[in-house]
Parts: structure tokens; C-alpha cells; sequence
């Protein structure tokens, strides 16, 4: 087995489709004729009219799949220049394909009304004005605000129901009264969903995925409202403690399998279902690095999938930098790109309009014409 990012041919173009696509096999064998190579590459998530596409280019990588994943496989005669030839054009177009599919951005803006929140804690407690800055998010491009009244972050303690009531109340009224973006509620408590919903709220963004309290998710169905699941690792009290995974990516896109399960079963739409790999929420620098690397392998579900990289403590980490965490936005650019590039459809950011820059210039990039 050797490494296709190292042939002199197929390199390059290996290169260009990941992260997207996954090279798992490149086996050489050699036969009386010479050296036949056979190369392998796995695709999560593709839509069926890009699988179709693919299986129909001249000369094509053969496809199996099992019903989640595409698998296409060809055999190359290394020493059969026009078959070489007819294989690498047959990747070229694979990749323009797979690029095509990069969805279009959308951004979430960041609504704290907290006093305690990691990053901008006690600027927007204040319920006009938490109401004036969602509208100055709007204003910067936000395609979708994010209101929460309780703090997530590392080590936070829950809120009771009547301070998050009292706290998202009438910033989500005057929220929905003064825009039509949509709102999302970022809460894990069912009381809270219903009143967000019916002050005008049409998402609820559970980080808990329905664990925290399982009527959450009745609620959301009952208004037809969207929902995102999100993958978190113990309690934001205590997340952060030693964080243990055998397989991290694998035993991500498995809970989000199951909680979606659980969602769809208590009448959530399919259509409004999302899916969040919930960075820096019981995970160590590694495994979030690791996520947003394999990314696309949430796709598998077939859901769009939601990232909210903004300001966390993992870039601090990476740049070694002790600024405020409200200064990471060079960071936050880089891995809102990266994103991006691997498939994430919503962007949740507190810096709307530099983000947006950073994600539709990385689509751009990304999408061969
Ligand atoms: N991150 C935070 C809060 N809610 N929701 C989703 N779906 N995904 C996330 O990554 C996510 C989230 C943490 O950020 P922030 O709201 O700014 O901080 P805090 O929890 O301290 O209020």
C-alpha cells in the first residue's frame, strides 16, 4: 500500500479533494503487463444527483456504496499512459464536482444576555441593549441570530428557568418584532424553547441534544419549529475535565446519529434538523482539532451541519496568545474558513461581519467553476 498523495500523477488532484473526500486505498500490484495501481476514495454525504454525476463521467471510478458513503475504485495500468491519462481526468472531475457541492454559508450571530459568558459576558445583559447589538449583527450581514441566557462556557453553573426566562424573554420579542432573520433559542430547557417559540423564535439550539431535558424536543415539534442537536461530552461544569475518547470522530457522527433518531421519533422535521460537532464542548485541543479536520465525515448523515469555532479557548491554545478571548479573531477567521471548505453550512459567530468575509471568500476559494 503506498501513499497516493505521493504519485507524481494522481498527487495533486488526492490533495485537492480532501477534506472532502477520503483516500483510503492505494494499493500497487504488480502483473505481467507492470504495475497496475488501484485507487480507492470514500465521499460522505454526497448528494445522489453528484453520485450520478460521477458514475456517469467516461471512464469513471466504478461506485459501490452503502447507501451513506460512496465508494469509487479504479484500476490504473501505471504503464498504459492513456489509461493514466483517462484516470486522472476522471479525478479532475470528481473534484469539480465534489466542489460544486460546497453549500453556501450561512451566518449565526452570537446574542449573549449573560453576565458570565467566556467571551463577552455582561455586555448585552441588558435587554436593549442585547436587542440593539442582534439588530447590529443583522445589519453586518447575520443570516440568522443565536439568543442564549445561560452561559456554556468550561466550569459555568446552570441558570434557574425563571432568571433564563426573565434574561431571553423580551429580547427575543423585540428581536422578532424589529427584523425577520430568523431566531434561534440557545437553551437545553423545554420551558425556555416554548416561551422563545412563542415570543417569536422559529429554531432551538440544544446543546444537550435533547439529554438534558427530553421534552425539549416535543416542544420544537410541536411548532414545527428547527432544532440542532449538538455533541457534548459531560456537563459544561465539568467538560473540560480530562476529556477521553477512543475514536473521537467515529463516536461523534454515532451520538449525533442517535440523538437525531430520537429527535425525528419525537416529531422533529427532517427538513429543520441540524447537526453540531460542538467544538470545545468536553474536548481536549486534539480532539477538536481532529473534528474540524474530518469534518465531512458528519455528512454522512446528511444533515447540515452547524460549527461554532468562534473565540474558543482551542485558539488561544494554538497561538499561545494570552489576549482576551474577544481578540481571537484571526483564529476564528482561519477555522470559520476551514469549516467552510469542509462542509459546514452555519457558521455561529460573534464577529458576523469579518466571518462572513472569511466563509464566502473560502466558498469562493473552494468552488472550481
Ligand atoms: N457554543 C457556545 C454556545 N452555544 N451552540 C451550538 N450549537 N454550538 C456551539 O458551538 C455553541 C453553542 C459557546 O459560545 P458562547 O455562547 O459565546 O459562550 P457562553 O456559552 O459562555 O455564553
Amino acid at each position: 500500500m503506498s501513499d497516493i498523495t505521493r504519485d507524481p500523477v494522481f498527487g495533486e488532484v488526492a490533495r485537492a479533494l480532501q477534506p472532502r473526500a477520503q483516500l483510503f486505498a492505494f494499493a500497487q500490484r504488480p502483473s505481467s503487463q507492470g504495475d497496475t495501481v488501484s485507487c480507492t476514495f470514500r465521499f460522505h454525504g454526497l448528494a445522489p444527483e453528484d453520485r450520478a454525476a460521477i458514475e456517469a463521467l467516461p471512464g469513471s471510478l466504478k461506485a459501490r456504496g452503502n447507501g451513506r458513503d460512496s465508494v469509487f475504485c479504479r484500476r490504473v495500468d501505471l504503464e498504459h499512459e492513456a489509461e493514466r491519462h483517462s484516470a486522472l481526468r476522471s479525478l479532475i472531475e470528481v473534484e469539480r464536482i465534489i466542489r460544486l457541492a460546497i453549500p453556501p454559508p450561512r451566518i449565526q450571530g452570537v446574542v449573549n444576555v449573560t453576565p458570565d459568558s467566556f467571551s463577552d459576558g455582561g455586555r448585552f445583559l441588558d435587554p436593549a441593549r442585547a436587542i440593539e447589538h442582534g439588530l447590529q449583527l443583522v445589519a453586518e450581514g447575520a443570516d440568522l441570530l443565536d439568543v442564549g441566557g445561560e452561559s456554556t462556557r468550561p466550569g459555568s453553573e446552570p441558570v434557574s428557568l425563571d432568571e433564563e426566562l426573565c434574561r431571553i424573554k423580551p429580547v427575543v420579542e423585540g428581536l422578532a418584532r424589529a427584523t425577520k432573520v430568523p431566531i434561534s433559542i440557545d437553551t437545553t430547557k423545554s420551558q425556555v424553547a416554548r416561551a422563545a417559540l412563542d415570543a417569536g423564535a422559529t429554531i432551538v439550539n440544544d446543546i444537550s441534544a435533547g439529554r438534558r431535558d427530553p421534552a425539549i424536543l416535543g416542544v420544537a415539534a410541536a411548532h414545527g419549529a428547527g432544532y440542532v442537536a449538538m455533541h457534548m461530552r459531560g456537563e459544561p461544569r465539568t467538560m473540560q475535565a480530562a476529556p477521553q475518547y477512543d475514536d473521537v470522530v467515529t463516536e461523534v457522527v454515532e451520538f449525533l446519529r442517535e440523538r437525531c433518531a430520537v429527535a425525528l421519533e419525537a416529531g422533529v422535521d427532517r427538513t429543520k434538523l441540524w447537526i453540531d460537532p460542538g467544538i470545545g464542548f468536553g474536548k481536549s485541543l486534539e480532539h477538536n482539532l481532529e473534528l474540524l479536520r474530518h469534518l465531512g465525515e458528519l455528512r454522512s448523515l446528511g444533515l447540515p451541519i452547524l460549527v461554532g469555532v468562534s473565540r474558543k479557548a482551542f485558539i488561544g491554545k494554538i497561538t499561545g496568545s494570552t489576549s482576551p478571548a474577544d481578540q481571537r479573531i484571526g483564529g476564528t477567521a482561519a477555522a470559520v474558513a476551514m469549516a467552510v471548505l469542509s462542509g459546514a453550512e452555519i457558521l455561529r459567530v460573534h464577529d458576523v461581519a469579518v466571518m462572513r468575509e472569511a466563509a464566502l471568500v473560502a466558498r469562493a476559494i473552494g468552488r472550481s467553476a
